[in-house]
């Protein structure tokens, strides 16, 4: 028998999961893509109990502000109507070129202040929608020539963009803690922060670390051949595990965000015992919701839609209805 989710479950999915158009490096986009709302009804329907985004998985990165305005009221309207929470909020700062060498860590000040700038608005988006934790993913701090930067710098920098957006949060008196969430490489040749202990270690320097805490992926941790279970057991016995990506991974590869349980099922076994039983000798539980950050594939060839970096409300209606060609129109980008 297979149950039903219902809302009990705390099930949460974030929106560039579901509305991923499975571009790869090599393909364009190959999945139907739907408005920020749709998606937010469907998971409602299916039994979800959250939603999760990036400012740019709802509004384009060039939004005016009665633009963002309007998209993020239609969203919230279909949140408000199905019973949804919006538990996380997380900001973009990978996408756009500017971001090509990081935000927080980047060698370049003025890209540095844009990056805490978009970061802090999204901070206030955050509180405005009731969420309680803010993800900081820091794909892009990083580097594929050691010389490129001046890795003291790095840390400083890095260090004084987090204190600077939790001194905010705690200026503002607003109910979110930060969850970074680490990944050893991709974008990136090598990220900062690379793993779960890498992050706590950094964690333990700020001055306003009290309210940063963890954001583990599965396929992270197991990108560098971690254990995924164990780096959850260290954040939760340290009392920084704020907030859970589950997926699957088979191995040392590239980043897959599989379904959870595909990769290492023995591991996942173990994973959802620490979620659901906690440490047998007792201690502390992780009480947050059951979220997912995987890349559904797409089932059978189906209409493209815009370039593979484009997100989801871009893509009009007439786009959508757009047949899939018969043979091959466009060869590989790559050979
Ligand atoms: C990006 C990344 C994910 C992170 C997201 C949060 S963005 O899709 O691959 O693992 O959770 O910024
Ligand atoms: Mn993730
Ligand atoms: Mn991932």
């Amino acid at each position: 028998m297979v149950r039903k989710p219902t809302k009990e479950d705390k099930f949460s999915f974030g929106l560039w999961t579901v509305g991923w158009l499975a571009a790869d490096p090599f393909g364009d986009t190959t999945r139907t893509a739907l408005k920020p709302w749709e998606y937010a009804e469907k998971l409602a329907e299916l039994g979800a109990w959250g939603i999760t985004f990036h400012d740019n998985d709802v509004f384009p990165f060039d939004a005016t502000d009665a633009e963002r305005a309007e998209i993020v009221g239609k969203l919230k309207d279909t949140v408000d109507a199905t019973g949804l929470t919006i538990e996380m909020v997380t900001t973009n700062t990978f996408t756009h070129p500017i971001f090509k060498d990081g935000g927080l860590t980047n060698n370049d000040r003025s890209i540095r202040r844009f990056g805490l700038r978009k970061i802090l608005r999204n901070v206030d988006l955050a509180a405005e929608l009731g969420a309680t934790t803010f993800v900081m993913w820091g794909g892009r701090e990083g580097a594929e020539y050691d010389s490129s930067k001046d890795l003291g710098a790095v840390f400083d920098r890095y260090k004084e963009g987090l204190d600077t957006v939790a001194q905010y949060i705690k200026d503002q008196g607003y109910n979110l803690r930060i969850g970074l969430e680490p990944k050893p490489n991709e974008p990136r040749g090598d990220i900062f922060l690379p793993t779960v202990g890498h992050a706590l270690a950094l964690i333990a320097e700020l001055d306003n670390g009290d309210i940063v805490g963890l954001n583990p992926e599965v396929g992270h941790e197991q990108m560098a051949g971690l254990n995924y279970t164990h780096a959850l057991a260290q954040a939760l016995n340290a009392g920084k595990l704020f907030h859970i990506d589950l997926n699957g991974q088979k191995g040392l590869k590239y980043d897959q965000d599989l379904v959870f349980g595909h990769g290492d099922l023995l591991s996942a076994f173990f994973t959802v015992d620490l979620l659901v039983n906690g440490f047998p000798g007792g201690g502390p539980r992780y009480e947050g919701p059951i979220h997912f950050d995987y890349k559904p594939r797409a089932p059978t060839a189906s209409t493209a839609c815009g370039s593979p970096r484009q997100r989801t409300w871009r893509c009009t209606s007439s786009s959508r209805r757009r047949p899939a060609p018969s043979a091959p129109t466009r060869p590989s980008r790559r050979p």
